[in-house]
């Protein structure tokens, strides 16, 4: 970073600490992955300065033969990988993406159906603070408390609202997604079915989860999480969605663009190709199946150590804590807070059944990718789980105020005697020996 050290020394400097962080820490916020220096190459690249409105061979501005290229041959890697017959790599990443489904598919006040936020799923299925559940009349289906999605539930809501887009999917989801069960309800009702499995999405590249294509009519996904790509999104449309509206990839197309987007982030695009033939290697699929291996290997050590978990384990990357039975409602920020400060970073999350609020939730969840990047395996999860365990031991006697107005300087005085106790600094130097073994650039 020879230019920047010169011309601006104090982003140089945030990166650098930013860079120190990624290596000494352990990254297990399950969304979260290293991308490879191949892919930081493209998208450190030239590709940057150029605009390219519109689609390969169909562009509105000139000089842009290479970009044109570039394009196809992410096209074609992901057709590939995927199984699909159409793609567009150009959202810019996976809120965008999901909206331009909703454009194609539908009309303003049509209604959606998708996992409640608070239960699983994301802000773009519906939920009300998005554009996505106020422009759309939206009707969330749920979780039971063992975590699993509630198919009766979604059959009723699926009757009574007769959805024309409905989502499978989620961000917080400890099962494998039940993509035949929810085509058995969409194809009663007539609604378009998309899979948004951002989440997932290496896990299927890797044959570690089953592929959604012979269910589903749109597959969306984030380049960036278990596909180790960089920021960005891509639209598939399965030959299941094609029989049902030919138009479909043409209506997804004038979706991204002009419908929602300008000129794609052709730098991204060629990150996304790059991504995607290293997801096609035969390591990728030793890759993705371990991830696999780690979290539940992991779900099985935090449950050993005392911890509740949603659904007693997990079947993908990413497991959900129950704090209840340790804090009470609404543990998750002295969790997450007290873990950031022994080296390990995940997020507060809720959990299905919610007692306190999105706010103060009463989990975390944490996953496996980035770990797994790094070569991390079983033996290193047994470790991690262990000191989990001794940080939740060394805050326990933390509990949310019911009071709300004594939330914020309860917290305030938690924030600040979290710095000192012992057990988190013991904690935090031996994850940063331990860490720094394990390179970035797997
Ligand atoms: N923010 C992502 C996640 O963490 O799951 C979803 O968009």
């Amino acid at each position: 970073m020879n230019h920047l050290k010169k011309t601006d020394p104090e982003i140089e400097q945030l990166i650098k600490l930013e860079s120190k962080r990624q290596k000494e820490g352990l990254e297990m916020i399950p969304s979260e992955n290293y991308v490879s220096p191949a892919v930081l190459e493209a998208m450190g690249s030239i590709l940057t300065n150029k605009y390219s409105e519109g689609y390969p061979h169909k562009r509105y501005y000139g000089g842009n033969e290479c970009i044109d290229e570039v394009e196809l041959l992410a096209q074609e890697r992901a057709k590939k990988l995927f199984k699909v017959p159409y793609v567009n790599v150009q959202p810019y990443s996976g809120s965008p993406a999901n909206l331009a489904v909703y454009l194609a598919t539908m009309n303003p006040g049509d209604t959606v159906m998708g996992l409640d936020l608070t239960h699983g799923g994301h802000l773009t299925h519906g939920y009300k603070v998005s554009a996505t559940g106020i422009f759309y009349k939206s009707f969330p289906y749920h979780v039971k408390t063992n975590g699993r999605v509630d198919f009766e539930e979604v059959l009723k809501l699926a009757k009574l609202h007769k959805p024309k887009l409905i989502w499978t999917g989620a961000t917080a989801y400890v099962y494998e997604y039940e993509f035949e069960k929810f085509a058995e309800i969409a194809q009663k009702v007539g609604a378009y079915l998309a899979a948004d499995v951002a989440h997932t999405a290496g896990l299927i590249a890797a044959d570690a989860h089953k592929n959604p294509g012979k269910y589903v009519d749109i597959i969306t996904t984030t380049t960036h999480k278990t596909l180790r790509g960089p920021r960005g999104a891509m639209i598939m449309v399965t030959n299941k969605g094609i029989k049902k509206d030919p138009e479909l990839p043409e209506k997804i197309n004038k979706a991204v663009f002009p419908g929602l987007q300008g000129g794609p982030h052709d730098h991204t695009t060629a990150a996304i190709a790059v991504a995607l033939k290293e997801a096609a290697k035969p390591n990728f699929k030793k890759y993705g199946k371990q991830i696999v291996k780690n979290a539940k290997t992991l779900a099985k050590e935090l449950i050993n150590k005392g911890f509740k978990l949603v659904g007693n384990g997990t079947e993908n990357h990413l497991c959900l804590i129950d704090l209840t039975t340790i804090f009470g409602p609404g543990g998750g920020f002295f969790m997450q807070y007290a873990l950031d400060n022994s080296g390990i970073t995940l997020n507060k999350n809720t959990i299905p059944g919610e007692p306190a609020s999105p706010f103060y939730p009463s989990g975390v969840r944490l996953g496996t990718p980035a770990l797994t990047t790094r070569g991390m395996k079983e033996k290193e999860m047994k470790k991690i789980a262990n000191w989990i365990w001794e940080v939740a031991e060394s805050i326990k006697e933390y509990k949310l105020p019911k009071n709300k107005e004594e939330r914020i300087e309860y917290l305030k005085k938690f924030r600040k005697e979290a710095k000192t106790i012992k057990t988190l600094v013991k904690i935090k130097k031996k994850i940063k020996i331990f860490a720094s073994k394990y390179p970035i650039f797997a």
